[in-house]
């Protein structure tokens, strides 16, 4: 019989065993690496000559987690905990040897040895919270004995990674081990034989002042809105404080048992792997990306300026050109001001700082940008000034530079077809501040060729960006779902909602704001003078919603003239009768009688708004997959990721609801055209 391949390999050093795991890709603790683990340590007791157990693990990374593969399915023995405990109650010291991000259950293993080496840069943490659940193996009952409440609910509560130096300062590690990390931690299991193992579990959660303590979890709790987890987090770490640790880790499983069942959980889930599919492009795998050392950014206003300074922190070398001197000193100003805020935030060392500002270079003349090997162009939104651009750019690139607009919404074949290297060209849209936002749409062009969306990916990952890769339409992903989302609200608004009422449901639903709160904080003008610039094209049977036109025409453009949407008397928001008043006056113009709409009709109105229209950029083929449309809303447009984003919660709301609430919408609003054909076949 072929021996089963198991993930957990042992082997002596002298009186240490020293235990590897390695099971690719990131050590997962998956039922073969727990079964493994579990054997080892019954092996090492039950071994005279073995005196200390390393555990440690081959590839990139000790354990980075359960597999969470595995969630959803029946749990298979031994759970997590149970190894934990069986490491912990090992009658010999344990020690593990950290490298890569050992992470949730891969931190509690480490958390159960009786002491932790780590290799230099090695990063610890529960990032539990972030799936929408809690650490379900004595994460939240250790950390607290190991590094005091405080820390614990920081780390537990925000999953943050936690680097060797803070590690080390916490407590949760004993040594950082340069060079051979095994033999660090033999050598370390060597100095710990015959002393008595230093069980985590056993020692007292250290004393807090309980009002600190008050205060973090009060700001736990604001801080996470909706989402359960982070507060759920604190409850059980704070139970390390009173109660005994069987007790602690029964009532921690339970809140763990609760949580990964949940729709939360089940939508963070989604999110984590949507990630990871949304760098798996059609037609680019296995693609080699061109090389990228020098990037060009045409424009230093707040887009250009933002680009390179996302350029520059990821270590590229940048040109800004600005139009004239007195453009360019502006632009500069603007990214150095940038570059001090990090310093003077500490996010960065004072070496760093003037490493990136170094490596940005401004010109005024764009034949600096010859030597670049992409060039993005930050300018103006108009059609016409970017053409004009990107026939420069064309001109000057060296053959092989790839040109990237950065436009939001213009037409990327339209700006590729000015130039004679269409297959050079793609879009590159970053979201404002373009250093912070993570989310990038890569806007593929008809003509883009495969190695040009690879580097525009690369560029991306490189940036620390979430690319998603979009096709060419009016506001490709995000912008054109934006659209659909304001023209229903405003459309409820006349049927009979209030503005209020409806920022108020989706604010109440997890959404960062409500659509009337953020035109009015974005400004009502642009969206004003781009409905008046395509008013020529309107289809006239389209239904449109007066009250913006009527509020711009009356001043009111938001935050920025103390009026919009709302009234903002000495800063405060609030309903204003002049626009109650107006509303009203269009619903009497159009004969309607105004009915009631609850927080949940309209919560499900928007969403069935956004999935009908998340179809139809599916049915043309502008996104390659419905959670691509999830990751552009969630990591753009402040839907709340524990909700999972349009696609993901319409499918859990029900494809026959959705359409039928879509197909009342569509009758609404003139009873134009059909719903998606595949929210039709989704619904059959
Ligand atoms: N389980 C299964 N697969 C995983 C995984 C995991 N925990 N983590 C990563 N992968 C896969 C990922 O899908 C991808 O697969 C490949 O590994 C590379 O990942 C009891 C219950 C570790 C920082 O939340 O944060 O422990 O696409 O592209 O950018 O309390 O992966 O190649 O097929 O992300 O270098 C807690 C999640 C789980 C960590 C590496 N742990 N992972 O980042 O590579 S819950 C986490 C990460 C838990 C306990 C509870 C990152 C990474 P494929 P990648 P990366």
């Amino acid at each position: 019989v072929n021996a089963v391949e198991t993930p957990v390999v042992m082997r002596r050093d002298g009186a240490v065993l020293v235990v590897t795991i390695d099971n690719p890709p990131v050590n997962a603790a998956s039922a073969a690496v727990r079964a493994g683990l579990r054997d080892a340590i019954r092996a090492a007791e039950a071994d005279a000559e073995i005196r200390a157990v390393v555990i440690a693990c081959a590839g990139r990374t000790f354990v980075a987690g359960a597999d969470i593969r595995e969630f959803g399915k029946p749990p298979v023995s031994p759970l997590l905990p149970e190894v934990a405990s069986a490491i912990e109650d090992c009658a010999k010291p344990v020690v593990a040897a950290l490298h890569g991000t050992a992470l949730g259950g891969g931190f509690e293993i480490a958390l159960s040895a009786h002491a932790r080496v780590a290799a230099p840069g090695t990063g610890v943490g529960l990032p539990e919270v972030k799936l929408g659940i809690i650490p379900g193996a004595g994460g939240t009952q250790r950390l607290p004995r190991l590094a005091g409440l405080a820390a614990a609910i920081d780390i537990a509560s925000s999953g943050r990674v936690v680097k060797t130096d803070e590690a080390l300062r916490l407590g949760l590690i004993d040594a950082v081990v340069e060079g051979d990390l095994v033999a660090g931690a033999v050598a370390h299991a060597r100095t710990l034989i015959g002393g008595a193992p230093r069980r985590t579990g056993a020692l007292a959660t250290p004393a807090a002042d309980p009002g600190e303590i008050e205060k973090l979890a009060a700001a736990v709790a604001k801080k996470a809105r909706g989402q359960v987890s982070p507060t759920k987090a604190v409850e059980a770490v704070r139970l390390a404080a009173t109660l005994p640790l069987a007790e602690g880790l029964a009532a921690e499983r339970a809140i763990f048992a609760d949580l990964v069942v949940s729709d939360q959980a089940a939508a963070l889930r989604h999110v984590f792997f949507a990630e990871r599919e949304a760098a798996k492009v059609p037609g680019v795998e296995g693609v080699s990306p061109r090389p990228l050392a020098h990037v060009g950014v045409v424009g230093a206003g707040t887009m250009g300026a933002g680009i390179a300074v996302a350029l520059a922190e990821a270590g590229l070398e940048v040109t800004i050109v600005e139009r004239d001197a007195a453009a360019l000193e502006t632009g500069r100003a603007r990214v150095a001001a940038i570059h001090d805020r990090n310093l003077q935030a500490g996010r960065v060392d004072a070496g760093t700082h003037t490493a990136r500002r170094a490596r940005t270079a401004y010109a005024t003349d764009l034949s600096a940008l010859g030597a670049s090997d992409l060039i993005i162009e930050a300018v103006f939104e108009d059609f016409d000034v970017k053409a004009a651009l990107l026939r420069d750019l064309d001109r000057v690139a060296k053959p092989g530079a790839i040109l990237a607009t950065n436009t939001s919404y213009l037409d990327v074949d339209a700006l590729a077809a000015v130039t004679s290297r269409p297959a050079d060209v793609l879009g590159l849209h970053f979201f404002s501040p373009a250093n912070v936002m993570r989310l990038l749409e890569v806007v593929r062009g008809r003509a883009t060729a495969p190695d040009t969306l690879a580097t525009g990916l690369a560029l991306g990952k490189r940036l620390g960006k979430l690319a998603v890769t979009v096709g060419v339409c009016d506001g490709f992903v995000g912008n054109r779902m934006l659209a659909v989302w304001r023209r229903q609200c405003e459309i409820m608004v006349e049927e009979g909602a209030a503005p209020h009422e409806i920022d108020q449901a989706l604010e109440a639903h997890g959404f960062a704001m409500g659509p009337f709160a953020v035109q009015d904080l974005a400004g009502l003008d642009i969206a004003w003078a781009r409905r008046k610039r395509i008013a020529a094209t309107r289809d006239p049977a389209e239904r449109t919603v007066a009250v913006a036109d009527r509020l711009c025409e009356a001043g009111r453009f938001g935050q920025k003239t103390g009026a919009g949407w709302y009234a903002y008397a000495n800063g405060k928001r609030a309903v204003d009768p002049l626009v109650t008043a107006i509303i009203a006056e269009e619903r009497t113009r159009k004969g309607i009688a105004p009915r009631q709409f609850a927080p949940d009709a309209i919560v499900v109105r928007v969403i069935a708004a956004m999935a009908d229209e998340g179809f139809r950029i599916l049915d043309e083929g502008i996104a390659a997959r419905a959670s691509d449309i999830d990751l552009v809303k969630v990591n753009g447009y402040g839907y709340p990721a524990w909700r999972g984003g349009p696609m993901f919660e319409a499918g859990r709301i029900g494809w026959r609801t959705i359409l039928a609430e879509v197909e009342r919408m569509l009758a609404e609003d003139g009873g134009r055209r059909p719903p998606a054909a595949g929210l039709v076949a989704a619904a059959s």
